[in-house]
């Protein structure tokens, strides 16, 4: 997108006051959801257990902004009940267990559930391409080829490499999506 981050962070800062956001973060289980939350949230690694149901937690990404986060996994045969959290999201975050790629057509299978919700139809979403640090991990242009995502053209996107252990990538991967849910916002409005 040819912006830097402080560059993001600067624009969003002086675009935002008091603006409460909703978020919901989804994935495949396993792929690292409640760690990135709580890394975001606490700045440290926690360990977690398979989160049944959801966990949710405000975040400031810059200052005067109240992101709100929902963390979800109703279990493989409970995904409709992730509609009850469509109706006002703002925007997705989509993790990824970038080193399973023996799991990534259930992951794109999953994230064409969500963005194909009429609820999700205008919602910008990033992917956070987590667990690059193992070895084998595909990057994030190799998953932007593998997952088709160039294909959900609706949607504005972006994918970010992240690694939740040592936080790497994660405010930026926020970051990215605020300034998503601004454009998309501010691209709506111009075209009422
Ligand atoms: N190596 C590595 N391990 C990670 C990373 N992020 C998460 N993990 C590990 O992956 C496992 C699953 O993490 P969770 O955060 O519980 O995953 P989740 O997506 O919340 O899973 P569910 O609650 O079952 O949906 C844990 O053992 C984490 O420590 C990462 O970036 N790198
Ligand atoms: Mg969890």
């Amino acid at each position: 997108m040819g912006v830097t981050v402080s560059q993001l962070h600067e624009y969003l800062a002086s675009n935002y006051s008091e603006i409460k956001t909703k978020v919901i973060l989804l994935g495949l289980d396993n792929a690292g959801k409640t760690t990135i939350l709580y890394r975001l949230k606490l700045n440290r690694t926690i360990g977690t257990i398979p989160t049944i149901g959801f966990n949710v937690e405000t975040l400031e990404p810059i200052q005067s902004m109240s992101l709100i986060v929902w963390d979800l996994n109703y279990g493989a045969k409970r995904k409709h009940l992730w509609k009850v959290h469509f109706r006002d999201a703002d925007g997705l975050l989509f993790a990824l267990d970038s080193a399973d790629s023996g799991r990534f057509d259930e992951a794109r299978t999953d994230l064409k559930y969500i963005l194909e919700d009429t609820d999700m139809r205008m919602v910008p979403f990033v992917v956070l391409a987590n667990k690059q640090d193992i070895p084998g991990a595909k990057s994030p242009s190799e998953l932007l080829e593998l997952l088709d995502l160039e294909k959900f053209q609706s949607h504005m996107m972006h994918v970010q490499g992240c690694c939740a252990v040592t936080g790497d990538g994660l405010m930026e991967a926020v970051q990215r999506l605020v300034f998503l849910i601004k454009e998309n916002k501010r691209q709506r409005m111009s075209h009422r």
